[in-house]
């Protein structure tokens, strides 16, 4: 255990594992071993994916909208999922498998209406930060380690985030699933790896 590391825990929710909203294939399985990850980490910090109901990353508000089609954002490309972890709903809430007494920080992202976030550290603009990052310079933490929800979206954008912003970052695979939407997967481990992020199986 290094006190200057932290366990990024990205959106391991109830709507994001089998039987939520937006479900992951195997999200659950990953609790045991991302609550064993804990005790190898000063800190703890876990992520969760926060939207009022109207939000734009949603197909039910765009008239006409299949979910998993894409739409053109403000700042970009967007894929309009369906309605999921909806503020204080119980989709949004951690999976109740997933222990969160150790946790310092929860961080809630895509909270405002217009623009989805899928990283830690900044909107889908890449611009507007959460906070995060400096929320882990202060207390002097340099190495993170993320696992959780879902490998090719929340993860792979946290992790690359990290790598940009100077951080030393890892991914342990085994304790993350993909979406795999559209073979979404492998272009995401390959941009992963091209930022310099480390990527563990274990
Ligand atoms: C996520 C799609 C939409 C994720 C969040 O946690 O990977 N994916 N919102
Ligand atoms: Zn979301």
């Amino acid at each position: 255990m290094t006190a200057d590391s932290a366990l990024i825990v990205i959106d391991l929710q109830t709507d994001f594992c089998p039987g939520g909203r937006l479900a992951v294939a195997g999200g659950d399985e990953i609790a045991p071993l991302v609550n064993a990850l804990q005790a190898e980490h000063g800190a703890v910090v876990l992520t969760q994916d926060w939207h009022p109901a109207e939000h734009a990353s949603f197909a039910a508000n765009h008239p006409g909208a299949e979910p998993f089609s894409m739409t053109e954002a403000a700042y970009g490309p967007q894929v309009l999922w369906p309605v999921h972890c909806v503020q204080g709903t119980p989709g949004a809430a951690f999976h109740p498998d997933l222990a969160t007494e150790r946790a310092d920080l929860v961080i809630r992202k895509g909270f405002r209406p217009a623009i989805d976030s899928y990283s830690a550290f900044f909107e889908n603009d890449h611009e507007t930060p959460t906070g995060l990052a400096g929320y882990l310079r202060e207390r002097g933490i340099a190495d993170l380690t993320f696992c959780g929800l879902a490998t090719d979206f929340c993860v792979r954008w946290s992790a690359v985030d990290a790598a940009r912003l100077g951080f030393r970052a890892t991914v342990r695979l085994d304790a993350c699933r993909a979406i795999d939407l559209d073979g979404s997967l492998a272009p995401a481990l390959e941009e992963m790896r091209a930022a310099g992020v480390r990527l563990l199986e274990g």
